[in-house]
């Protein structure tokens, strides 16, 4: 049987302004769930929307419309968004689901009857757009500490969730899963700044407004909506309902890809979630770095930025998405802009690879109508082209466990360079003049045409359409993974098609 896989990115909260810096946790985890599925894991990709609490009501008044209407209508912007993007998921959840909504109740009743949740008083600092609780020391000059924005005072009667009951056990299980936050200065965050400090219990329902999961026996409470969220990643499966198989199948999961700014969420109140029901934790959350413009945020409100299918429709997608994974070391924060958008296109897509796949393909139906032959033996500038070609995808294999996603691309990348390389020292022009070089002339390019396919079978996982369109133009069946250890599948004697560009050079604006 195989092995299971199960990843997630957030679930999102609507929005009719989605920006580039969305698309980043989401692009990440769809090459990572390809990569599992083509090395032959069952995988489940969970992705979804995030549709409760204040922030979203208020929104709806502002519209004049309810608030189930208002996430009905711009839902569908971000399934849309995905679909243009070709993210790859086997499952969209919304938190508005009924059967999300009654397991949510379920929950907060089974912790309410251990013990675990009991009725108090909440007085406090609340930041709406965050819909985070804060105390005041940890306002940054009375001002939320993650967003900088105003913070209200709340009071009202409210329900308490007992974190500070498994602070001990969350600090010895952070330190005897060193996998389970990476990289590993969040860890060390989460440590030092929020866990010993002393957790507080958190304030887990909300009165003063009505948009979220009722509390099923006291029904003027609404779950706190981060309760309410993050509980997806199980109701998703099933839990507690009567078909729990994809539950006891994909639970735990294996990644949670998560920006910076949620980690503590997923790490602190998640985990002791998991830990009063009796469940396994998910074996790591990884705290990805944001998309920044000149170092700054990427925002609405300075209207510095384009919505992300804009440049699909000028640049491609998978001009996207290799901005996406190539651009920054997975991790840190990195620049967005349209001229880097451009450079990245020109330099890696346009110059290295199209170029390759273009001239190659050129080469051989200019001297060999397109069929391409194996015909002599290799010869140690070939060796070390092949060698490089077959030792490949382990070096990806290894990056990709360790989520050094751009140094797998670059790894792949660094086939193409060399296969360009290669043609400029073997000058197939200069063979061609001599029939008698026509032998070797024709394995010279059939080593290139395997090197290409070896290369875009790797780039599946990253650049799906671009993969199959290398696949359709040097006409090749051989694209599965386990094709990739040995140098010589591509099918001898084989009739290419002709050339298309695959990115065209961009001028810069
Ligand atoms: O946080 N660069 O949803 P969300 C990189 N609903 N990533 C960015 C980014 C940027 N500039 N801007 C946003 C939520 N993101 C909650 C999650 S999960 C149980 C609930 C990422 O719509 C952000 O870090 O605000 C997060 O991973 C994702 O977009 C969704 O953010």
């Amino acid at each position: 049987m195989n092995k299971k896989y199960y990843i997630t990115t957030p679930i999102y909260y609507p929005s009719a302004n989605f920006h580039i810096g969305h698309c980043y946790t989401t692009i990440i985890a769809d090459a990572i769930a390809r990569y599992k599925r083509l090395s032959g894991y069952d995988v489940f990709f969970l992705t979804g929307t995030d549709e409760h609490g204040q922030k979203i009501q208020k929104k709806a008044e502002e519209s004049n419309v309810s608030p189930q209407e208002y996430v009905d209508k711009i839902v569908e912007n971000a399934k849309d968004l995905w679909k243009s993007l070709d993210i790859s998921y086997d499952k969209f959840i919304r938190t508005t689901d009924k059967e999300h909504v009654e397991v949510v109740q379920k929950i907060f009743k089974k912790l309410y009857d251990q013990g675990d949740i009991y009725k108090g008083e909440y007085k406090g600092k609340y930041c709406t757009p965050c819909e985070s609780f804060w105390t005041e020391t940890q306002l940054i000059d009375g001002k939320c500490p993650d967003c900088g924005r105003e913070v209200n005072e709340v009071s009202e009667e409210a329900y308490f969730f007992k974190l500070s009951k498994y602070q001990d056990r969350l600090v010895d299980y952070i330190e005897n899963h060193p996998n389970f936050i990476q990289p590993q200065s969040r860890k060390n965050e989460m440590i030092n700044n929020f866990i010993k400090p002393g957790l507080e219990d958190l304030c887990v329902s909300r009165t003063s407004f009505n948009w979220g999961v009722p509390v099923s026996f006291d029904d003027k409470h609404v779950v706190y909506v981060w309760l309410d969220a993050l509980s997806n990643y199980i109701t998703a499966l099933g839990y507690l309902t009567k078909d729990d198989t994809l539950f006891k199948k994909y639970w735990p999961a294996d990644l949670h890809i998560v920006g910076k700014e949620i980690v503590r969420f997923h790490t602190i109140i998640w985990p002791i979630m998991l830990m009063a029901l009796g469940l396994e934790l998910p074996k790591q959350v990884y705290g990805h770095g944001w998309l920044v413009i000149n170092g700054g945020k990427i925002s609405k409100s300075l209207g510095n930025y384009k919505d992300p299918r804009d440049y699909i429709k000028e640049y491609g997608v998978d001009a996207v998405r290799y901005f996406a994974l190539r651009e920054v070391p997975f991790g840190n924060d990195g620049n967005f802009s349209e001229d880097l958008l451009i450079n990245r296109t020109n330099s890696d897509l346009a110059n290295i690879l199209g170029n390759l796949v273009n001239r190659t393909i050129g080469m051989s139906i200019k001297y060999f109508n397109g069929i391409v032959s194996n015909k002599e033996e290799k010869e140690d500038i070939d060796n070390d082209l092949i060698n490089y070609a077959v030792k490949l995808k382990n070096k990806v294999d290894t990056n990709m466990d360790n989520l050094e996603i751009s140094v797998a691309l670059d790894n792949i990348f660094e086939l193409f360079r060399k296969c360009n390389k290669y043609i400029d020292d073997t000058m197939p022009w200069v063979l061609y003049k001599d029939p008698n070089n026509y032998d070797r002339l024709s394995t010279i390019l059939y080593n290139l045409i395997e090197s290409i396919r070896i290369g875009a079978v790797l780039l599946q996982p990253f650049l799906p359409s671009t993969a199959n369109k290398i696949f359709f133009q040097i006409n090749t069946k051989q694209v599965a993974f386990d094709t990739l250890t040995k140098f010589g599948l591509y099918e001898n004697n084989n009739h290419l098609n002709n050339p298309e560009v695959l990115f065209q050079r961009i001028n810069m604006k």
